[in-house]
């Protein structure tokens, strides 16, 4: 994957031409996904506030630029009847929408505490650094990666190193239509100043051509101990491919554009 950081002055232009090479290891590209996940990517300001209900019946679900969810980040690569995924990005100024399509064979919520190994049930896991700073958000709050659950649960590892509820900043609600479960959920930005037990926490506004830094992955699980594979939206170099829940440094830009 190119460095984000060196290259983002360039424009999502720019990267899409240096991030087409980098798709060479990507797995059941989705007949669906049109846009290359490894330019980065965009979402589409609503007027329209998208009722989060699993149906994708809004007009900026048509409109929107979906990308694929298919780069291995640990495990063995699916094929299309045990995973297959593509999502789509939205804003308004209070908001991120976000829209998930997922073909998964056996869905599993086995840890019934939402605190307990949470990346070992199905969980799509959305990466969040508003201000594309990159850098380590272990146990700060430079970045999220949140877990959400299909109890809709949100769990990410608070600044005192223990799994923590963030169930409150993403409302998400999913459904089954055929094959697929439709996901739906609606964001609450913050900024590397939130602090875990602060009542007065403040979203940011967003902005048309706000830059923030994203990733959407998958922990599938269909019965082992541990989770089988996880899938995320682009290439990240390098051996280790697990270090979204660590590293901002592994998220690409994500424009808000009208
Ligand atoms: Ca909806
Ligand atoms: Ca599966
Ligand atoms: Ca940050
Ligand atoms: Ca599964």
């Amino acid at each position: 994957m190119p460095d984000w950081r060196q290259i983002k002055s360039f424009g999502i232009g720019g990267l899409l031409v240096i991030g087409l090479a980098g798709n060479s290891s990507a797995f059941a590209l989705e007949k669906a996904a049109g846009t290359s996940a490894a330019a980065g990517y965009q979402a589409f300001f609503t007027q329209e506030k998208p009722e989060i209900d699993g149906n994708l019946n809004e007009a900026i679900w048509q409109q929107a630029s979906w990308y694929p969810i298919n780069f291995l980040l640990l495990g063995k690569a699916p094929d299309s009847r045990d995973f297959q995924g593509s999502f789509a990005l939205a804003w308004d100024e209070n908001r991120l929408y976000l829209s998930a399509k997922i073909t998964d064979d056996v869905l599993i919520d086995k840890y019934a505490d939402p605190l307990v190994s949470y990346w070992d049930d199905d969980t799509l896991e959305i990466f969040i650094d508003e201000d594309f700073s990159g850098g380590d958000h272990q146990y700060n709050h430079n970045a999220f990666a949140y877990h959400v659950a299909l109890d809709n649960q949100v769990v990410d590892i608070g600044s005192n190193r223990q799994a923590r509820l963030y169930n409150d900043h993403i409302t998400s609600r999913w459904r089954r239509q055929g094959e697929q479960i439709i996901w739906e959920a609606e964001i609450a930005v913050y900024g590397d100043n939130y602090r875990d037990g602060k009542a007065d926490n403040q979203p940011v506004k967003l902005k048309k051509n706000k830059q923030l830094g994203f990733m959407l992955a998958y922990c599938d699980n269909d019965g082992s101990i541990e989770r089988e594979h996880f899938i995320g939206s682009h290439q990240i170099s390098g051996q280790d491919k697990n270090l979204g829940w660590k590293t901002a440094d592994v998220f690409a830009p994500l424009l808000l554009v009208r």
